[in-house]
């Protein structure tokens, strides 16, 4: 059947389409950045892609409308976008700080780069601004709540139909009260088409089992992903993976988040996976996984 199209049409035909479409190698190559970058700009929506089976494939002419995250223009975009909406948090403001959002989506930011470079940044800034002793915990507390209405107001918004890829349970160990760095990393999995069971801050290590066995229930778990802000916590957080591992066969584990410090710290506490960084590179680490 294939033997059919001439080899010199099918030659051609795939030399015409390439001219249109790129693989992600191309791009990569043409932006000078590695595959992975190129990957997660896809992913996230930051680059309009159709997928073709396994493969991935961007059209010229969105490559040549496409201005790479961390160019000038647009790192100074988003550093402008966190302290505007810094501003607005700390001030109590849920009108204001979503207006600045409204702003950035109109200027053409994705939904994920407003989660990660707008809300989580700016309560970054509002860290620092604590640590320096510039405001106080009331003041950190408001632009907290703020940030948890944000978080609802923007999934609301990029809500996705359609098949999901699979399912993932996430949460902050006992201990940790970080719950907006869990929520906005559910967030960011939802965009990108993962079923995610949030089970929060503070979760004791018996409840991350009921969690994992709820969502098992639903569909296969890809992974359970650990959460760790707070530092001072690498006995709990082995002690929640040892109860994991001993009432669920076969359980991917990842732990990860600011107070983890690479894989080896990660392993020690008896994960499977970690990386650093972003909810965008637990993404792309999460879709690596078979
Ligand atoms: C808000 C906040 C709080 C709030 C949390 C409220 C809430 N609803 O979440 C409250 C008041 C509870 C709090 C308490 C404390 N906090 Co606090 N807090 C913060 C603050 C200002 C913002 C946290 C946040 O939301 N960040 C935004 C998130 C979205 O960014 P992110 O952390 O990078 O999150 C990403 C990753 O987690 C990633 N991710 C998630 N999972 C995984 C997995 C993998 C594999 C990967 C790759 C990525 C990943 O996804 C997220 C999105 O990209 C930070 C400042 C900061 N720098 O973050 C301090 C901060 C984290 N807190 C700090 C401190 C000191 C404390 C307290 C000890 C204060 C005190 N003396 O009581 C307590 C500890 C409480 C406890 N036992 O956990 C320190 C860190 C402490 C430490 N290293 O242990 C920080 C850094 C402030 C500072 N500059 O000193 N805090």
């Amino acid at each position: 059947m294939g033997s059919a199209v001439p080899r010199v049409l099918a030659i051609s035909a795939r030399s015409r389409l390439s001219s249109v479409e790129l693989s992600l190698a191309e791009v990569a190559a043409e932006l000078g950045v590695h595959y992975m970058t190129v990957y997660k700009y896809v992913r996230t929506g930051r680059l309009p892609a159709r997928q073709v089976g396994r493969e991935w494939r961007v059209r010229r002419s969105d490559l040549a409308t496409f201005v790479a995250p961390g160019t000038p223009r647009v790192g100074a975009g988003r550093s402008q976008m966190a302290a505007r909406l810094r501003d607005r948090m700390v001030a109590g403001d849920e009108a204001g700080a979503w207006a600045v959002i409204e702003g950035a989506l109109a200027s053409g930011a994705d939904a994920v780069t407003v989660l990660v470079d707008g809300v989580g940044a700016a309560m970054r800034r509002v860290g620092d601004d604590w640590a320096r002793g510039d405001i106080d915990v009331a003041d950190e507390h408001r632009a907290s709540a703020v940030g948890h209405r944000l978080l609802g107001r923007l999934s609301a918004r990029s809500a996705r139909r359609g098949r999901r890829r699979s399912s993932v349970v996430i949460a902050a160990p006992s201990g940790d009260h970080h719950a907006l760095a869990v929520a906005l990393a559910a967030d960011v999995l939802r965009i990108v088409g993962y079923d995610v069971i949030e089970g929060g801050a503070d979760l004791p290590p018996h409840s991350f089992v009921a969690a994992v066995q709820h969502a098992e229930r639903a569909a296969p778990v890809r992974a359970l992903v650990i959460t760790v802000t707070t530092t001072g916590l690498d006995e709990v957080v082995r002690s929640t993976v040892a109860e994991v591992r001993a009432a669920i066969a076969n359980i991917t584990i990842v732990v990860g988040g600011p107070a983890v410090r690479d894989l080896d710290h990660a392993r020690a506490l008896g994960a499977d996976h970690s990386v650093s960084g972003s909810a965008v590179d637990l993404m792309a680490l999460l879709d690596g996984l078979s």
